[in-house]
């Protein structure tokens, strides 16, 4: 038995033999295909409302970093797009990859994107995002594709936090931060009923991926790389390719937002 991971012994092609569920069939990342996506009229607009004093930690995992969000009222929620009542923040996160050629989980017509924002939220029917982790309404990940562009300001201050917590296992505390200032300005999107891309890789995920990308610089590119997979003592192994790629649609339906 073995912890998962990125690489060749521990890495999404392994994962099955510990998650079945690897095999499932509606897993995440997809794919995705505008032209065969299908516009749909009934679907609303996103209601995204956060509150940058909910920010509270920062966390290496050992797999991506986390930004963690106090979750016990609903200050910060995803409503509207094609949920039904009210998810709450839990925290975001990046996948990215070693070269600026790949690195996102979602692609577009087979395109890769250097890097690729995770939102994470929880449906507060359930108690708590433990309780809706495995359900198939429980959890809604907003997803946003970054491109190698103009430097971002927007995400100076989380790639300054970086250097705190360069080794797997450490984290600080993290504090007014709205992450809604990383959305680009349209909201519209594609949806399709997903998983978490990594393990446990449950069936719970509804996706909501955006069509408008946001940017990054290859200097703030080079600074996600600097992260370890690896606690302190360990042998060094640089945070990168830490992405899943995409998974069989098996006659799933992808919707937009958007004509
Ligand atoms: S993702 O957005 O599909 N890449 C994704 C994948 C895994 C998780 C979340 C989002 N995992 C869960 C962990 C929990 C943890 C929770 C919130 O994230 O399984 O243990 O509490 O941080
Ligand atoms: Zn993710």
């Amino acid at each position: 038995s073995h912890a998962w991971g990125y690489g060749p012994s521990d890495g999404p092609d392994t994962w099955a033999e510990s998650f079945p569920l690897a095999n499932g069939p509606r897993q995440s990342p997809i794919n995705i295909v505008p032209k065969e996506a299908q516009f749909d009229p009934s679907l609303k607009p996103l209601k995204i409302k956060y509150d940058a004093r909910d920010a509270k930690g920062i966390l290496n995992n050992g797999h991506s970093f986390q930004v963690d969000f106090v979750d016990d009222t609903d200050s910060s929620t995803l409503t509207g797009g094609p949920i039904s009542g009210t998810y709450r923040l839990k925290q975001f996160h990046f996948h990215w990859g070693a070269s600026d050629d790949r690195g996102s989980e979602h692609t577009i017509n087979g395109i890769k994107f250097p890097c690729e924002l995770h939102l994470v939220h929880w449906n507060t029917k359930y108690a708590s995002f433990g309780e809706a982790a495995d359900k198939p309404d429980g959890l809604a990940v907003v997803g946003v594709f970054l491109k190698i562009g103009a430097a971002n300001p927007k995400l100076q201050k989380v790639l300054d936090a970086l250097d705190a917590i360069k080794t797997k296992g450490k984290q600080n505390t993290f504090s007014s931060f709205d992450p809604k200032t990383l959305l680009p300005g349209s909201l519209d999107y594609w949806t399709y009923d997903g998983s978490l891309t990594t393990p446990p890789l449950l069936e719970s995920v509804t996706w909501i991926v955006l069509k408008e990308l946001i940017s990054v610089s290859p200097a703030q590119m080079v600074k996600f790389r600097s992260l370890l997979f690896t606690g302190d003592g360990e042998p060094v192994c640089n945070m990168v390719d830490n992405y899943r790629p995409p998974q069989l649609l098996k006659g799933r339906q992808v919707r937009a937002s958007f004509k």
